[in-house]
C-alpha cells in the first residue's frame, strides 16, 4: 500500500538514495585500506538467533591461531557476543547501534571507525558479525571481500524467497541447526529450492554449530577464500 503524496514520496527516495550513495562511497575506502593492510574480510548476516554467534565460536577455534582473526560484532545492545567470541582469544569489538538510533545494520562508516581498534598489520581476517535482520545489512555494503547468510533449519523454508536480497548478495548460506532436524517438520528440499531460485549457483553449507557437523566443508571452503587475498 502506498500512502502520501508524491512529493513526499520523491524526498523519501532522494533521502535513501543519498544515504546508501555515502555508504558506497565509505565502503570503497574501506575496500582499499582491507586490500592495502592485506587483510581478509567477512561479512556474515542473518535473522536474530540462527546462530552467527554459534558458528563463529567454532569456526574461530578452527581457524586461529593459524589465520590471525579479528572480530566486529553488531548488536543494538549488550556485548553477550563480544564476550563469547573473545573466549577465542581473537581481538573483539562489540558496537551497540542503541547509541545511535538503534539501527538495525552496521555501515560501512561504522565498520571504519571499529577497525581504528586493530592494529590491521597483525590481522589476516577480519570477521564481521552483522545485526541479526534479514533485510537492512544486505543493503550495506561494508568493503567486506565475502557475505554469508546463516539460515537455522528453525525458521521455515521460505525465508529465501522471502527475503530475497539477503540471498541475491550473499556468496553462501549456511544451513544452521541440522541436529535439530529429527525433530521438526521441515523440508530441507524445498529450502534447498528456494535458495536455488533466488541464487542458483549459491553454495549451501549444512552445518550445526552444536555438533560441528559439516564444519569440515565449511572451513575448506572459508580458507580457500582467504588465501586466495592473503599471501
Ligand atoms: N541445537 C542447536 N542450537 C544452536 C545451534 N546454533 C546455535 N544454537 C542456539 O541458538 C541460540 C542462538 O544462537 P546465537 O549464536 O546466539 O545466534 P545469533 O545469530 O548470533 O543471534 P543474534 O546475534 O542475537 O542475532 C543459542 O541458544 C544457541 O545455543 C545449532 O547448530 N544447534
Ligand atoms: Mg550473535
Amino acid at each position: 500500500m502506498v500512502t502520501g503524496n508524491n512529493k513526499t514520496s520523491t524526498r523519501e527516495i532522494k533521502i535513501v538514495r543519498k544515504v546508501l550513495d555515502v555508504n558506497e562511497t565509505i565502503a570503497a575506502q574501506n575496500r582499499k585500506t582491507f586490500a592495502g593492510k592485506n587483510v581478509f574480510v567477512l561479512n556474515v548476516m542473518s535473522s536474530p538467533g540462527s546462530g552467527k554467534t554459534a558458528t563463529l565460536e567454532k569456526t574461530l577455534s578452527r581457524i586461529m591461531p593459524e589465520i590471525r582473526t579479528a572480530v566486529i560484532v553488531g548488536d543494538v545492545c549488550t556485548s553477550n557476543d563480544a564476550d563469547r567470541l573473545a573466549v577465542s582469544g581473537a581481538p573483539v569489538v562489540q558496537v551497540n547501534t542503541d547509541a545511535f538510533g538503534g539501527d538495525c545494520h552496521l555501515a560501512a562508516h561504522v565498520i571504519k571507525t571499529a577497525v581504528g581498534n586493530f592494529e590491521l598489520e597483525e590481522i589476516d581476517f577480519l570477521i564481521v558479525e552483522n545485526l541479526g535482520n534479514l533485510v537492512c545489512p544486505a543493503e550495506f555494503d561494508i568493503g567486506e571481500d565475502l557475505r554469508v547468510v546463516v539460515l537455522s533449519v528453525t525458521e521455515g523454508e521460505d525465508k529465501p524467497i522471502k527475503y530475497p536480497l539477503m540471498f541475491r548478495v550473499c556468496d553462501a548460506a549456511l544451513l544452521n541447526k541440522i541436529d535439530l532436524l529429527p525433530y521438526l517438520d521441515y523440508d530441507k528440499k524445498e529450502t534447498l529450492k528456494n535458495i536455488r531460485q533466488v541464487n542458483p549457483n549459491m553454495p549451501v553449507f549444512e552445518i550445526s554449530a552444536k555438533t560441528e557437523e559439516g564444519f569440515e566443508f565449511w572451513i575448506d571452503w572459508l580458507k580457500q577464500n582467504i588465501k586466495k587475498k592473503i599471501k
